[in-house]
């Protein structure tokens, strides 16, 4: 990827390079700007794979392969256990960013959710932009990776694609989260391509930053509460 690598402050290590090279390609025109962000979050990326099933209290069960949390994935057993929240859990709702992201007001997608799903989102008052809408193009439940892009809108990011991946990591002696963002779009006229990047980053590392403190919060939750096992 031809792109700059922003680590809050941080050194991008070899396992951040690695993934990016597998998981963040992209085609990065003369006219575009492209950069990665890194995010180091205390709470585990999925502890269960989604499954639809859900439970008498309405909570979603899971039925099927268990991830146990460091990224191994060997114990399959038919059980079914509460969802835990995580960070995958928050991710993975092309349907629902206004999770985590704190500039969305309103998101609406038609139909199913599935690969070329459109979604339609409202941004909150004082940004240069109030609605965009945005393409599911890449979700994968298995490797943690949700890309979409950006095809419509009132606002200036023109052909917007982005890749957010998710690593499971150890902080502290807790399953803990690695999420690298990746991002290509245009560098719109009259502005320059450091001016492009760092209005984006800006955005990006708020959507980071919130995606740890509502995960972080869930995940102090879910310890505090036992695990619902059938
Ligand atoms: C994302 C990333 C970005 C969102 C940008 C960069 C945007 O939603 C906002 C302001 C704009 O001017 C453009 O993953 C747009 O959310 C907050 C409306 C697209």
């Amino acid at each position: 990827m031809n792109a700059s690598a922003v680590a809050n402050g941080c050194e991008i290590g070899g396992m951040e390079r690695e993934y990016m090279r597998r998981h963040h390609r992209h085609e990065v025109a003369e006219n575009q700007c492209s950069s990665a962000l890194v995010k180091h979050i205390r709470a585990p990326v999925p502890l269960v794979i989604p499954s639809s099933r859900r439970a008498r209290c309405g909570t979603p069960v899971f039925r099927g392969s268990v991830d146990v949390g460091w990224g191994v994935k060997s114990v399959r057993a038919r059980v079914s256990m509460q969802m835990f929240a995580s960070v995958w859990s928050l991710v993975r709702r092309f349907d629902q960013p206004q999770k985590y992201k704190p500039f969305v007001s309103r998101c609406v997608v038609r139909g199913n959710l599935e690969i070329g799903s459109l979604r339609e989102v409202d941004v909150k008052s004082g940004l240069p932009a109030t609605t965009s809408t945005e393409r599911l193009e890449l979700l994968d439940d298995d490797e943690h990776i949700l890309s979409i892009r950006i095809v419509g809108g009132d606002h200036r990011l023109r052909n917007y694609s982005s890749i957010i991946s998710l690593h499971p990591e150890i902080i502290e002696g807790r399953p803990g989260t690695l999420v690298i963002e990746s991002y290509v779009v245009d560098v719109p006229e009259g502005n320059t391509k450091d001016e492009t990047c760092y209005f984006v980053e800006a955005l990006i590392k708020c959507n980071l930053k919130s995606l740890a403190d509502v995960s972080e919060r869930l995940a102090v939750q879910d310890r505090t509460e036992p695990i619902d096992m059938m």
